[in-house]
């Protein structure tokens, strides 16, 4: 087992049965011409994610950590699509229609797949999920389940969205989340800091945060063992 400090207090995890899930880290949302612009979004409020979760990505991977990755997207013909997902808003490209990297937010097309810095690895399971959170249509749960999972290290775009549906998802299910701080961001300075805060308040209520830097000092011992 492992502990570090974390709100509201000490996170415990053993390795072998904690999974790294990295949430939507696709072209969609990180670079311009994507969903996240045609939502009104300042993209470039997310960039400094990528590089603590690209040194978090190669320590995890180091200590032989689960690591799975989650997409956002749908089907070409948008049967996946709710209306009230669809038609919601006044977006400058609605879902599917053609952007500078293909067609918004569908499946295949460049700008769903995840950005070339946090290319997932071989053998790392990729979950295509139509909803924000990444139980809902999907198989994540098997693979959680296949695995032994019971705790994970949640990372991702963005905090307040399909990062705090998936914890609650998860925390319902039974699982203990931790939400890593430097590595989840949002296109809302605000929303990023009361997204945190509403993680750990309570006693924990949906799970814990802490900084990267904490978890992979954590693992190291792991590291040292292999
Ligand atoms: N719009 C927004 O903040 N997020 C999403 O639509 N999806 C994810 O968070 N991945």
């Amino acid at each position: 087992m492992a502990t570090l400090d974390a709100l509201p207090g000490p996170f415990t995890f053993d390795p072998a049965t904690t999974a790294l899930v990295v949430i939507d880290m696709q072209r969609d949302f990180m670079e311009p011409g994507g969903f996240g612009e045609t939502l009104g979004n300042d993209v470039a409020q997310l960039r400094r994610v990528i590089a603590p979760t690209a040194a978090l990505l190669r320590a995890c991977r180091a200590a032989g950590l689960t690591i799975i990755h989650t997409r956002e997207g749908h089907l070409p013909d948008l049967s996946d699509c709710p209306p009230a997902k669809l038609n919601r808003g006044e977006p400058s490209q609605r879902i599917g229609a053609p952007g500078p990297m293909g067609r918004i937010l569908i499946r295949g097309e460049y700008g769903h797949d995840i950005i070339d810095e946090l290319a997932p690895a071989d053998g790392e399971p990729v979950i295509d999920k139509p909803g924000k959170g990444a139980f809902y249509n999907t198989s994540f749960g098997d693979v959680l389940a296949a695995r032994g999972i019971r705790s994970l290290v949640v990372t991702g775009v963005t905090t307040e969205v399909c990062v705090h549906t998936t914890v609650r998802e998860a925390n319902d299910r039974g699982y203990e989340c931790l939400v890593l701080s430097d590595c989840v961001g949002s296109y809302f300075p605000e929303f990023q800091e009361a997204g945190l805060a509403m993680i750990a308040a309570q006693g924990g209520i949906f799970g814990w945060v802490a900084p990267s830097t904490a978890f992979v000092a954590a693992l190291q011992p792991s590291l040292q063992r292999t």
